[in-house]
């Protein structure tokens, strides 16, 4: 496996792994423009000009940033950092496959970067043969299984076609893949239907199990390390209303898994697909993860357009002009806001209710990558990592929450997505102007109002301006564009952890609770075997457990 080492032009790529974010001169140049950043309210300050050029594109998105606090110095101080801090560089080793999850002189994962490769599956030849290898051979067995599927040959026991799909699945198995068919629902297969399990909340289970003809429905169970506590008990529950309802659970039983992990176990499955190592949970929509439910839901040509979209968006995140390359932009225009302009959160608000979910997949790809505390050398940070995400889809967070952004203490920058046209294309003139005409005005309204603000006598009425957005646009929210927004954001979260030497790739910070969690339940197992059991309180959180043990018995 290649390692972060190496020469590009003249400097060694591996300082690029080590530099502190706040050292670099880039930082410091940004941090004094900081102090008089661009007046968007100035008069004649989003000159028609500006928004012309203040707008870039790649894969059928562009992107307009003329309402950003930046002007040219900015933008030439974004460059450098950019160079300095060997963003692009340190991208290509990633699709390559340098060992970037891991902490220098610490106990970490040592895993290979190698979601891009799951779509670097088209000509020109992929950066990371073996691994596209493995994503294609992968996506060969699906095809060959969604066609027997198409063609009859494989049925359920009374030689009925399948009609339903249900997925279950957890955090990266489940956010991703969940947000991409919402998005793109409007593409699938009439007669069939996807169903998404995640928590651990038997009622959901049998509320999405009560609808469902169990007959004719697949279940996809997807785990990369096959031992999520959540995934494998819904697992057993259904199992389990499929025994009962007198189906036999292995004709009708996918598996989505991890090579040689505990449910890599082929005879208890229909169809065994597997993930590699290299994909990350929250990165892993393009692989089988998110490929064998949306194949199913949205047909295989459909998944191929998503995984084209990915790769142009992959593709265009290599140019080291940040102007020519949206991800990377977008992830510099954030750090501009977080780190130098000094906003906490960010909110991402597509205009477009198929995006339902997307932003509850950034809040993962983002939080779960970036919201970290030490340096890829395990040195404590001085500067801010990643930032708190939300959103809902607009107009609806127009009528709830968008009065904080324009008039709230907090500025929120916000990232609006839209697209020109609708989906299915039903649309009605009432005044003169359709309802995807009056979605898109209000996106662009909103912009433009947070931007410029507007002047008032009476101060409750006083819009201050200055709040910074950008706008991503696209003609339709198609499979291809999907794909391509999906590619997006991940490159843009993986410059920015780059950029602030983090590793944007383990989750070590979601492991307390989940061993807590065990404890208290071997302690309620404990208690349904022997009702004196007094349990084990050996040390402080121990005791902490018994407590809350106490609270929650009935
Ligand atoms: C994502 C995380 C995490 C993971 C889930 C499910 O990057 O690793 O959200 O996806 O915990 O894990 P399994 O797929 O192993 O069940």
């Amino acid at each position: 496996m290649e390692q972060p080492t190496g020469t590009c032009g003249q400097c060694d790529v591996s300082s690029y792994f080590s530099r502190d974010f706040d050292k670099m001169q880039a930082c410091k140049d940004l941090a004094a423009l900081a102090a008089t950043p661009y007046d968007l309210t100035a008069p004649s300050a989003l000159s028609p000009e500006r928004i012309r050029r203040y707008r870039t594109r790649a894969a059928g998105f562009d992107l307009l940033y003329a309402t950003q606090r930046v002007d040219e110095a900015v933008l030439a101080a974004l460059q450098r950092l950019a160079e300095e801090s060997g963003a692009v560089t340190q991208f290509m080793l990633m699709k390559k496959g340098a060992v970037l999850n891991r902490i220098e002189g610490y106990p970490s994962e040592e895993r290979q970067v190698l979601h891009t490769a799951c779509r670097d599956i088209f000509a020109p030849a992929s950066l990371a043969p073996e691994a596209s290898g493995q994503a294609r051979a992968e996506l060969d067995k699906l095809a060959d299984f969604l066609a027997a599927l198409e063609a009859g040959t494989i049925v359920n026991e009374a030689g009925q076609s399948f009609t339903d799909l249900v997925q279950v699945g957890i955090g990266g198995s489940d956010l991703g893949p969940r947000a991409v068919y919402l998005a793109l629902a409007a593409y699938k297969i009439p007669g069939r239907r996807v169903h998404f399990i995640s928590n651990v909340d038997p009622d959901d289970v049998a509320a999405i199990l009560s609808g469902l003809d169990l007959a004719r429905t697949l279940v996809n169970v997807v785990s990369k390390s096959g031992s999520t506590l959540e995934t494998l008990t819904n697992e057993e529950l259904v199992r389990k209303a499929f025994a009962d309802a007198g189906l036999e659970p292995n004709r009708h039983f996918l598996a989505v898994t991890g090579k040689g992990s505990p449910m890599d176990n082929p005879a208890r499955y229909l169809r065994s697909f597997y993930m590699f190592d290299s994909i990350g949970g929250r990165y892993s929509a393009t692989s089988m993860v998110g490929a064998v439910m949306l194949g199913f839901g949205l047909g295989y040509a459909h998944l191929e357009e998503i995984l084209r979209g990915a790769n142009a968006m992959d593709l265009a995140a290599e140019e080291p002009d940040i102007l020519s390359n949206p991800p990377l932009l977008l992830a510099l225009l954030g750090i501009w806001n977080h780190n130098f302009l000094g906003s906490e959160t960010l909110a991402i608000l597509p205009y477009s209710q198929a995006l339902v979910r997307f932003t509850a997949h950034l809040q993962q790809c983002d939080m779960e990558s970036n919201g970290k505390s030490v340096t890829r050398q395990g040195k404590p940070l001085t500067w801010k990592s990643g930032p708190i995400i939300w959103g809902e889809p607009g107009t609806n967070g127009q009528h709830a929450f968008y009065q904080l952004i324009h008039q709230g203490t907090s500025i929120v920058p916000a990232e609006f997505i839209g697209f020109r046209t609708s989906q299915y294309g039903q649309d009605l003139l009432i005044e003169q102007t359709t309802s995807q005409e009056k979605l898109v005005a209000n996106l662009l309204a909103q912009t433009l109002a947070l931007a410029t603000g507007q002047p008032h006598e009476n101060p409750n009425r006083c819009f201050v301006g200055n709040r910074p957005s950008v706008m991503l646009l696209a003609d339709r929210l198609t499979p291809y564009a999907m794909g391509a927004l999906l590619a997006l954001y991940e490159a843009k979260v993986v410059f920015q952890g780059f950029i602030w030497n983090i590793n944007s790739f383990d989750q070590e910070g979601v492991q307390l609770g989940k061993k807590l969690a065990t404890r208290l339940l071997a302690h309620y197992a404990g208690l349904r075997e022997n009702p004196d059991y007094s349990g084990e309180a050996s040390d402080d959180s121990g005791w902490a457990l018994l407590a809350a043990a106490g609270l929650l018995a009935k």
